[in-house]
């Protein structure tokens, strides 16, 4: 038996993101986001589920803190819905969606759990998805402003700030399936990936010049280590820009404030780059955040055979999917935990040594086997066992690794997978709102109070 413990003071964390647990879509003065609009659109998320109640941890905030003290969490990732402070983005506060934030930060300090908050995960108000997305400086503006109330109104109790969770994701991928205008706008989503980049330098900007920049403000990725699954030389060549495309391209310009020259060049005839100022990269180059926050579940595998696909990036970046007999969660998603440790190795090592959290990592369950009203979810046990495992690893060989938040606290509304799908710590019962532990609660609280646990 091996036991592993952790650094001392290391952050014991479990993140939840805004619109997938508060519900209230519509109470309290809260304005609509892409998100009421998506889920409200009759064929986009499975089962026709939608966010309307969700957890309603909206008016159920103070029984879901009171699970994260029984749990021992010495911090609570979470992202505030922008359209409840600014109902369409910008301009007038509704003040009644600040007090709720006030209420939460101020209930989690008495419980001594850190707040550490992510200022924008995807719950874009509408009017501003009207007026160009994460195309347009308004939209920037807009979001800068946002972020510069927040860090006023609650910088004072709040120490750890998140810009945007995942730009990929809701850059790439959001631009494709059509959440921000038309469907398939790869120019759109490169360009909104800078602008992004370029909100993410000026909230930095903001934070440091507020009143209360004591804290540390970071910004949170999804990464996935890239393997080649042959090593013919197209194949290398197709693996080294598939982890250009989906690792380099925002790692660089927030961690060395350039964009990578080999994907410069592969998009230069699909898209009008020209947006890319060298006041933009001074701009990026001058704002390097505190921290990387780093969200991770699988790892990209690369099989490419035809030439013609190397500068057909839909094709390039559409992920293989599992061979079979590999280990798999309920989202089809490859459980590959050396993956992480590789990862942490070899960003310490090419971004010269940023400060990291894993700010995400979990696995969805079937979560079906009950034994006296307990999910017994050992594979969730397992994976996260696993992957603590490779990252205390990394952390011995200097990766400056300072917490793991597990996604997720509660089972919650997983995007266009609605409710089908549970990465939950705490089960949700939708039909009453009643919060049960899982298993791996329970092991979870052991591991916070242990500061590490027992590998076999
Ligand atoms: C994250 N992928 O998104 C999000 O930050 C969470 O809101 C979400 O619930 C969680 O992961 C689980 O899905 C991801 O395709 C979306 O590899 C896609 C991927 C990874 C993470």
């Amino acid at each position: 038996m091996k036991k592993i413990i952790f650094p001392q003071g290391f952050m014991w964390g479990a993140a939840t993101s805004s619109y997938q647990i508060e519900g209230a879509w519509n109470e309290d003065g809260k304005g609509e986001s892409i998100w009421d609009q998506i889920t409200h659109s009759p064929g986009v998320i499975k089962n026709g589920d939608t966010g309307d109640i969700a957890c309603n941890h909206y008016h159920r905030y103070e029984e879901d803190v009171r699970l994260m003290r029984e749990l021992g969490l010495k911090a609570y990732r979470f992202s505030i819905s922008w359209p409840r402070i600014f109902p369409t983005g910008k301009d007038s506060v509704n003040w009644k969606g600040v007090e709720f934030y006030d209420k939460l930060i101020n209930l989690l300090i008495e419980n001594e759990i850190d707040p550490f908050i992510t200022i924008y995960h995807w719950d874009l108000p509408l009017t501003l998805n009207k007026i160009g997305a994460w195309e347009s400086l308004e939209v920037v503006d807009a979001y800068v402003n946002y972020a510069d109330f927040l860090f006023n109104q609650f910088g004072d109790r709040v120490k750890y700030w998140i810009t945007f969770n995942e730009p990929m994701i809701f850059t790439f991928y959001f631009y494709l399936a059509g959440f921000h205008g038309k469907r398939g706008n790869l120019a759109g989503a490169i360009r909104a990936s800078h602008m992004v980049n370029v909100a993410h330098a000026r909230a930095i900007q903001a934070y440091r010049n507020s009143q209360h920049s004591e804290g540390k403000i970071g910004i949170t990725l999804n990464l996935n280590p890239v393997y080649a699954e042959s090593s013919s030389p197209l194949n290398e060549q197709a693996t080294r820009l598939v982890d250009g495309f989906m690792n380099r391209w925002y790692l660089d310009p927030i961690l060395k404030g350039e964009y990578p020259q080999d994907i410069v060049e592969l998009l230069s005839d699909k898209v009008d780059l020209s947006i890319i100022t060298e006041r933009d990269r001074e701009l990026l180059g001058a704002h390097r955040g505190d921290f990387l926050g780093i969200n991770n579940y699988s790892c990209t595998r690369v099989d490419l055979k035809r030439e013609r696909d190397l500068n057909n990036l839909i094709k390039l970046m559409s992920p293989r999917r599992p061979k079979k007999g590999v280990e798999v969660s309920d989202m089809g998603w490859e459980v590959y935990p050396e993956g992480l440790h590789d990862l942490l190795i070899r960003i310490d090592k090419d971004y010269d040594h940023p400060v990291i959290y894993i700010t995400e990592n979990g696995m969805a369950c079937k979560d079906d086997v009950i034994m006296e009203g307990i999910v017994q979810d050992d594979d969730r046990i397992s994976y996260i066992k696993r992957h603590l495992e490779a990252v205390h690893r990394a952390i011995n060989k200097g990766v400056k690794l300072k917490g793991y938040f597990v996604w997720t606290l509660i089972d919650n509304f997983e995007w266009i997978e609605g409710y089908s799908k549970k990465f939950g710590l705490i089960k949700v019962d939708f039909a009453t709102q009643e919060r049960s532990w899982k298993k791996s609660a329970f092991w979870y609280k052991h591991v916070i109070q242990e500061n590490g646990f027992e590998m076999e």
